[in-house]
């Protein structure tokens, strides 16, 4: 992103023409950035608290009044309780290595913190992934333009992903078919040569049963097989019993269409599949990302540029998660907590030994983004919580901090940005300084660890020394690639093969125990693990319980199949997916992003609508056994029978009734990576 800067004020944003993946292209939260930062709600000071939690009243203190308030704070906890009663939360609110996902995990560490296992997003799938394939990068992005025929399983491209579209569009321009599978219509489901609408969750039975049809009507590619992978047999064995009959019946997706798809993606190379998120969201989604993620190797889909999968670039940056985490800080015995479970925590449901008594909030905003909202604002509302928030806003979340603290925006600090979307690394370098009293997420933990009397440099090193210390320069990966480099042009692919000749897997190689796709995962032996990356480099298990080792359906937990009294009572599915104008709950409170999202909605199937004498915009009651929330009701075809959804990121505040979807959500995890189930929520919706 280029910025244009005058009199010291940024004016404007633009993507850089240059740049071979974004081509220009900014998305419509980024556009105009300068309306963020310049916004008159930022939270631009230090502040106390000065009414009831949850009422968003405070007042301006100084920095220095503010960093002996909570440095006081966590050391009478820790006098009083032990470092177990102190939880950070963070996500991902900025993403560079300098102030995004990790830093403040040293400080933490070093407090002896209890750990926030952070599996919101990715985790189930890149367990999957990984299970599978190994932490590869797997395909180049800008390698789909090559592609005979894509899929885009679970991935609502033009919403989220929007710079990879024109290399999906260029293969389609090209002959190449699109499939898109998703139970909305999304915008590129729109684009899309054919739609394949299937019932959330269910998409294990879908993938298996085109593996039966491709071993069934010798449609591998024999010889890739032979060479490079695992348990084939067995799986072959295994498959039979997911016949396309039993897909349709469980998918909605018609017998036929799934033999004709197993057969196009079999036969037309080379053959792409982009995976979503969202794939990873129900029961069995773990499982589900095993058997995607098995299929181009059965049809070698792997032999040619343009062919094979892709989930995460990030695979592909040589990170040094380690010196990142500093895990090694982490005293033996320490609790975890994972970040999906909050609201239980802070309403001592988890049955932790040691309860939650002062919690900091960074980078985060868990009462939108995280499930069980009621209780969350319960938990957040005690008045025995001492609740820190470091935020650009004074969000739904930082209503309740007892101190807020401002937070600096892309554009006034540094950073050094890997990537969840293509290969290039770059560097973001502040273009106006700090507004207000606003300063750095790094910043702000220098001065913690200031405060709190640290002595170890670590704690005190600069962006530049973080940054030179956050990547492994010497991986070939990085080769040619430099700081000193990356300051004057901005941003550098990785070392890789160019797009157009990029097929890292065409002789196997792939970087699993055994080195070959693991059709049978050796790495299921060690029982359901979450990434270290996800867990702050915390190496030991919560739950190590059994992993089928072949990909398996399971259906899931909020079904008919499972508990029919459930259904009966709440008979629609209803998904939670991003919202096309919001970046997960940021700009929830934006102008220009409020107007293009427009009221907040739920949207149902005119048939769904029909019998429950529901009209469009009529305002309804979405409910379950967990919460319930109000919405405009959108009728359209756009939503599949059945199925409701109602995006994420509005905000409470901004709220109908005082409630989002994540009033509904489960606290349920998947069955691999912990990861969250919110396509596996069933409801109903009422008129009123
Ligand atoms: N505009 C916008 N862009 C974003 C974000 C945002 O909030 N807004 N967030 C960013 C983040 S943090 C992430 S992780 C990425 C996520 O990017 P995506 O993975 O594209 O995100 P989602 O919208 O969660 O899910 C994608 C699609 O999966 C579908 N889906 C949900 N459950 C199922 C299922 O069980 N089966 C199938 N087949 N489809 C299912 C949804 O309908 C949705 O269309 O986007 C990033 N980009
Ligand atoms: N129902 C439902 N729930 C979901 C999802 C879903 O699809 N559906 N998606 C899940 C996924 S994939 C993700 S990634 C998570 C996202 O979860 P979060 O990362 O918690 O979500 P954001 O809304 O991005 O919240 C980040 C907050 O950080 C603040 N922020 C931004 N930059 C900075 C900074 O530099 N410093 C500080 N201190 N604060 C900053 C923003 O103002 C914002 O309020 O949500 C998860 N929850
Ligand atoms: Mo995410």
């Amino acid at each position: 992103m280029l910025v244009k800067v005058k009199d010291g004020k940024v004016t404007g944003v633009q993507g850089n023409p240059d740049h071979p993946f974004t081509q220009g292209r900014l998305c419509a939260k980024t556009n105009h950035y300068q309306e963020r930062v310049y916004h008159p709600e930022r939270v631009l000071y230090p502040m106390r608290r000065k009414g009831p939690k949850g009422a968003g009243q405070f007042e301006r203190i100084g920095w220095d009044e503010a960093l002996e308030t909570v440095s006081a704070r966590l050391r009478a906890t820790i006098a009083r309780s032990g470092p177990h009663a102190i939880l950070p939360y963070s996500y991902l609110g900025t993403q560079g290595l300098v102030n995004g996902l990790t830093v403040g995990d040293p400080f933490f560490n070093k407090l002896g913190a209890t750990v926030s296992e952070r599996t919101f997003c990715d985790s189930g799938a890149c367990t999957g992934y990984i299970m599978t394939v190994g932490p590869t990068p797997g395909m180049d992005p800008e390698s789909f333009q090559h592609s005979r025929l894509i899929i885009l399983w679970a991935c609502n491209m033009l919403s989220t992903n929007a710079h990879m579209w024109p290399f999906v569009e260029k293969a389609q321009r090209n002959g190449a078919k699109l499939i898109v599978i998703d139970p909305v219509r999304t915008r590129g489901a729109q684009q899309a040569d054919q739609h394949i609408r299937i019932r959330p969750g269910t998409d294990a039975a879908l993938a298996l049963a085109m593996m039966h049809v491709i071993v069934n009507e010798g449609l591998t590619d024999a010889d890739y097989v032979e060479k490079y992978t695992t348990g084939f047999d067995e799986l072959q064995a295994h498959v039979q019993q997911y016949t396309p009959e039993f897909a349709a019946e469980v998918t909605g997706v018609d017998a036929e269409v799934i033999r004709v798809l197993a057969r196009e993606y079999a036969t037309v190379q080379p053959s792409a599949i982009r995976i979503g998120v969202g794939i990873e969201r129900s029961a069995g989604g773990g499982q589900l990302v095993r058997a995607v993620t098995s299929l181009p190797a059965l049809v070698g889909a792997w032999r040619k540029p343009g062919g094979g999968i892709l989930q995460l670039p990030l695979w592909a940056f040589p990170i040094n998660w380690d010196g990142l985490h500093r895990a090694d800080f982490i005293p033996e015995g320490t609790p975890v907590v994972n970040q999906w479970q909050l609201g239980r925590a802070l309403t001592h449901d988890l049955g932790l030994q040691t309860p939650i008594e002062t919690l900091f909030v960074y980078n985060s905003n868990p009462l939108v983004v995280a499930p069980d909202q009621a209780r969350l604002v319960e938990g957040l509302s005690r008045e025995d919580l001492f609740t820190v928030v470091s935020e650009h806003f004074v969000t739904d979340t930082a209503r309740y901090a007892d101190i807020l603290l401002p937070a600096t925006t892309q554009v006034e600090q540094a950073d050094l940005m890997f990537s969840w979307g293509h290969f290039y690394l770059t560097l973001n370098q502040p273009s106006v300084a700090p507004i207000g009293e606003a300063v750095s997420n790094a910043e702000l933990f220098r001065r913690l660890a200031r405060a709190m009397g640290f002595d170890d440099p670590f704690f005190y090193r600069d962006d530049e020394q973080i940054m030179r210390e956050s990547m492994v320069w010497d991986h070939p990966a990085l080769q040619g690639i430099s700081m000193e480099g990356l300051r004057a042009t901005g941003y550098a692919r990785l070392n890789l093969p160019a797009p157009d000749s990029y097929a890292p897997h065409a002789e196997g190689g792939f970087p699993t125990p055994s080195g070959k796709v693991e059709l049978k995962a050796s790495m299921a032996a060690g029982g359901n693990f979450v990434l270290p990356v996800f867990r702050q480099g915390y190496a030991g298990l919560q739950d190590g319980g059994p992993v089928d080792a072949l990909p398996t359906f399971r259906p899931r937990h909020e079904t008919g199949a499972t508990d029919a009294a459930l259904a009966a009572s709440y008979p629609l599915s209803m998904m939670s997916p991003k919202g096309h104008a919001f970046l997960n709950s940021n700009y929830g409170n934006m102008r220009r992003q409020l107007a293009h999202q427009g009221p907040q909605y739920v949207m149902i199937h005119p048939a769904d609508a029909a019998v429950r004498g529901i009209a469009h915009e009529d305002v309804v009651t979405v409910r379950n056994g967990r919460g319930s929330f109000k919405a405009q009701a959108r009728v359209t075809e756009d939503a599949m029978a059945g199925v409701v959804v109602a995006p994420l990121g509005f905000w409470v505040a901004g709220s109908i009734a005082g409630a989002t979807p994540a009033a509904l959500n489960p606290t349920a995890f998947a069955d691999l990576g912990r990861a969250p189930t919110f396509s596996d929520n069933l409801v109903e919706v009422v008129p009123g």
